[in-house]
């Protein structure tokens, strides 16, 4: 089949998601058909480097046939199997035990899910459920932050901030959200050391509000990523310490972009030195080569979920699904022997540091932003004033679609730019993605002007 008649096919029997289906029937997809190493490659044959690591999970990049091999040998021995009544697999097991190695401090047990959202459901019935045991049902309401990100599933919407979800369907009524800490949008006048105090000052007003005995648990990113790559002031995390520390309130933190070693750490929480209650983690688990996700449970919630008895009525048929745990094993393995994130963290992410910076010299780059390997871009009319384009970000659409012609996957939120490059890439590429980059603001300007 041709590029057009597979375009007509997906027009009419496929609902993609997060898209506006008519927009999408008129434009037509790109059609992506192969991949090695750190770039894909379309129906065309046009070849990009691909800059989102699929979607923030091919941290590995795409030639990694152990990880391949590891799913198909384990879909001829045992191609499924539950964990349900008193069952298990081994490859449940060992990846179970791995994950509690490489997941910081005492979080060394682990419930699997089929994805991220999944988990934060998961998440949601746990912190229920702890402290129903602990005898404080009223402990109900989860704070999280506006424009966080935590899933598509009603609870992950729900515990999600983003407005434009809100308003297509009905939130759960027990969570509240924040101030995010997204200084360049929302600092105004404070410093980005005084607006991150005051961000994390936020959640001790909302927990005094609500009352600390009403609240159960704080939820948030490290970093927040689909929300446009919110790298916190560096005064945020250790002030949000201090505030939950003064009150008896969970603190999950959801990993799904940043675990497995996006910020040069094994976990966000590693790199800002937090020690959370529940972690939910999926995507580069298994480099997105099979589905998989699930929450880390510290000792902490897992001595009372697991000491006080009684059923835990919570599951879905693909937890711990067996090729899914061998491609996480496989992953985890090739991570640790490699030194993958080491090299992150003392080599390719120092240097995409340097030359990303580099980029807020470009005249509608108002602010250049990175930490291990994800950067922003924020594209701005006016420096000075940090104007954008229009009120309707348009201008990331258009420099979106210039990255991809000039051979670089970079995504939009609004009229913010985001890369999360697989960690495997070089400095070369670095080079190369920086370039092309460059190129695309360059063409962006000229079209905007
Ligand atoms: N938490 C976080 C922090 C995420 O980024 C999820 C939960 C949900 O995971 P699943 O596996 O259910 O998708 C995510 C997913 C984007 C984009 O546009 C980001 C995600 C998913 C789809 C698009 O950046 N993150």
């Amino acid at each position: 089949m041709n590029k057009s008649q597979l375009q007509q096919r997906d027009r009419e029997h496929f609902l993609h998601p997060f898209t506006d289906f008519h927009d999408l029937g008129k434009q037509g997809t790109r059609v992506i058909t192969h991949a090695e190493g750190a770039y894909i490659i379309d129906i065309d044959g046009h070849r990009m480097l691909d800059g989102m690591s699929g979607l923030w999970c091919c941290n590995l990049g795409y030639s990694r046939n152990e990880i391949a091999d590891a799913i198909y040998e384990q879909l001829k021995t045992l191609p499924f199997y539950n964990s349900f009544f008193q069952c298990t697999t081994v490859p449940s097991i060992e990846l179970a035990n791995a994950l509690a190695e490489v997941a910081p401090g005492d979080m060394n047990n682990v419930f699997f899910t089929g994805s991220g959202s999944e988990a934060n459901d998961t998440n949601l019935r746990l912190i229920r459920r702890y402290w129903d045991l602990q005898q404080q049902p009223d402990k109900r309401i989860i704070i999280s932050r506006k424009n966080a990100y935590h899933g598509s599933t009603i609870g992950g919407a729900s515990l999600g901030g983003m407005s434009g979800m809100h308003k297509q369907f009905q939130a759960l009524d027990y969570i509240e959200h924040i101030q995010q800490p997204y200084w360049f949008g929302e600092g105004g006048e404070m410093s980005p050391e005084e607006f991150g105090v005051y961000a994390a000052r936020c959640l001790d007003e909302k927990i005094q509000q609500l009352g600390p005995d009403k609240v159960a648990a704080f939820i948030a990113e490290p970093i927040q990523g689909a929300g446009g790559v919110i790298i916190p002031p560096q005064t945020y995390w250790p002030e949000v310490k201090k505030v939950l520390d003064q009150y008896d309130i969970l603190l999950v933190m959801d990993e799904v972009i940043f675990g497995f070693g996006r910020t040069g750490e094994w976990f966000g929480a590693d790199y800002y030195g937090m020690q959370p209650d529940l972690m939910t983690f999926a995507k580069a688990v298994t480099n997105g080569y099979f589905p998989l996700g699930g929450t880390m449970v510290s000792d902490r919630v897992a001595e009372v979920i697991k000491g006080k008895g009684g059923e835990f009525t919570h599951g879905y048929t693909y937890s711990a699904h067996p090729a899914a745990c061998m491609a996480g094993l496989a992953t985890i393995n090739i991570l640790r022997s490699e030194n993958i994130i080491e090299n992150v963290r003392d080599n390719t992410g120092p240097y995409l540091a340097k030359r990303w910076a580099e980029l807020a010299d470009h005249p509608i780059v108002g602010e250049a932003r990175s930490l291990g390997m994800v950067g922003a871009l924020e594209l701005v009319r006016d420096k000075g004033s940090r104007a954008r384009f229009d009120d309707d970000c348009t201008a990331g659409g258009v420099c979106r679609d210039m990255s991809i012609k000039n051979g670089l996957v970079m995504r939009a939120t609004g009229d913010t730019m985001i890369i999360a490059p697989p960690l495997i890439i070089t400095n070369q590429q670095v080079d190369e993605l920086v370039e092309k980059a460059r190129r695309a603001l360059d063409d962006t300007a000229e079209a905007l002007a």
